[in-house]
């Protein structure tokens, strides 16, 4: 059976977590906070999560597991199968994480975790945030779903990367990153509804205190 290493808290987890769901494949979850040790480092080679555990080894990396899923596993495709529209939900995808996860996480220590950040940080990160969004404006179908009619790996990076991105500009900046884009705040509701994203937020609103303990016990 496929083993899904990492916690409920990581938003790169649970696009992968997302993904086994919406194709309703079996697999077993397993506990991994990842890290620097030698073990950790064993399975994930630059000490990240999620990691996929398959017989032959450990997948790292989401985009990466993600094509795995997509290739390897039945259920419903999250990829489309014309390579052309292909590209777009990976190029989707791929903007999402660089323009807008990317930038907003380097501000998660401040936002979320009660430290503080030199101010050239988060400028930078303003400045790239503002950006991203307008590129997910111009290049986002959100007829229904961000690449068009389907759910799409796409959906996976909007849905666990943007309202993080957007707390981040709310609380530094004082900004509503999506006040220009009302497709995509209703679609980020309409995926709220989705049973197997709100299986994931259940579970990570349990494994916040334990993983926000973990972060007070490190600083
Ligand atoms: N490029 C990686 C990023 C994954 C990532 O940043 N995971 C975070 C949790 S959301 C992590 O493992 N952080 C632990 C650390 O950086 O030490 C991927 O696509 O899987």
């Amino acid at each position: 059976m496929l083993k899904l290493y990492g916690f409920s808290v990581s938003n790169y987890y649970n696009m992968v977590k997302l993904a086994l769901l919406e194709k309703g494949l079996s697999f077993e979850e397993v506990p991994f906070y990842a890290g620097q040790t030698p073990e950790a480092l064993a399975i994930s080679p630059r000490g990240k999560v999620p990691v996929l555990g398959v017989e032959q080894g450990f997948i790292n990396e989401t985009s990466v597991i993600l094509e795995y899923i997509e290739q390897s596993q039945k259920g419903t495709p999250l990829l489309p199968s014309d390579p052309f529209e292909r590209a777009q939900v990976l190029a989707l995808a791929k903007e999402i994480e660089l323009y807008i996860e990317l930038p907003a996480r380097a501000c998660y220590p401040e936002a979320f975790f009660g430290m503080t950040l030199p101010d050239a940080i988060k400028e930078k990160t303003k400045t790239e945030l503002l950006l991203g969004i307008a590129s997910l404006g111009r290049h986002g179908k959100f007829s229904p779903y961000v690449a068009g009619n389907n759910l799409s790996v796409a959906d996976l990076y909007f849905l666990y990367s943007v309202p993080l991105a957007c707390g981040v500009a709310k609380k530094l900046f004082e900004i509503d990153l999506l006040a220009e884009l009302p497709a995509a705040k209703e679609l980020l509701d309409r995926l709220g509804d989705n049973p197997n994203v709100q299986r994931i937020a259940a579970d990570r609103e349990a494994a916040m205190p334990a993983f926000m303990a973990m972060v007070a016990s490190k600083k």
